[in-house]
């Protein structure tokens, strides 16, 4: 059995078999990272996210290099809207419901060009793309059948935001039983006290959600 450590890893070293180990790149859309989208319709600070762009790019070069799976997620919906829920649609400012028409097209849904994920992350080949219509990826999607077809049992985290989408399927994935590890620098909050908060909670109590590490952590120190 092939084992990689982070020995670096809070609160303690993280073994995982690459084989069995895939990184899950959060949302990663231009709807939260670039203006005029979702993220920014919110009242928020988009350039807050597009900063660790090439953070996750290093790490998503990272991952394949090891082969690891990788799976990104898009938060999405039908264009009909009937994967959401109208206290979903409802949420906010008037001009920044999901549905409505924006500048990268209709806001939150699937296949308009704000729901693309960004052009430096963009998935390859026999990667696994996840639309899903929540904040978690487990809820409403295939991504717990695809990961165990492909017998994966660690996951690694990255993406936006880290306290909404990141820490919901975070937690999500750690009570269906995977092993979870977030990277620090690969993920950002248009809130930088509730990302540093969530970092620390994931790792509090011995890890009660799962694993943090940065970049330069990873064995090799490559990414
Ligand atoms: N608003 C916010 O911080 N996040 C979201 O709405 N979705 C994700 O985190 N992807």
């Amino acid at each position: 059995m092939s084992v990689a450590t982070i020995a670096r890893a809070k609160p303690s070293p993280f073994a995982f078999d690459p084989r069995h180990t895939a990184l899950v790149v959060i949302d990663m859309q231009r709807d939260f990272i670039e203006p005029g989208g979702f993220g920014e319709a919110l009242g928020n600070d988009v350039s807050l996210l597009a900063g660790i762009v090439p953070d996750v790019a290093r790490l998503l070069s990272f991952a394949r290099d090891q082969r690891w799976h990788v799976v990104h997620t898009r938060e999405s919906h039908a264009a009909d809207l009937s994967d959401c829920p109208p206290a979903k649609r409802l949420r906010g400012e008037p001009n920044a419901r999901i549905g409505d028409a924006g500048p990268m097209g209709r806001i939150l849904v699937r296949g308009e060009p704000g729901n693309a994920i960004v052009e430096a992350l963009a998935p390859i080949e026999g990667e696994l793309v996840i639309d899903k219509p929540g904040k978690g990826a487990f809820y409403a999607t295939r991504l717990g059948e695809e990961l165990a077809l492909r017998g994966v049992t660690h996951l690694v985290f990255a993406g936006v935001t880290t306290e909404v989408c990141v820490q919901t399927t975070m937690r999500e994935a750690n009570d269906r039983g995977y092993v979870c590890l977030l990277v620090e620098d690969a993920t950002a909050s248009y809130i930088p006290a509730f990302k540093a908060a969530t970092v620390e909670m994931i790792r509090s109590q011995g890890g009660i959600v799962g694993w943090t590490a940065t970049l330069a952590d990873l064995p090799g120190g490559r990414a």
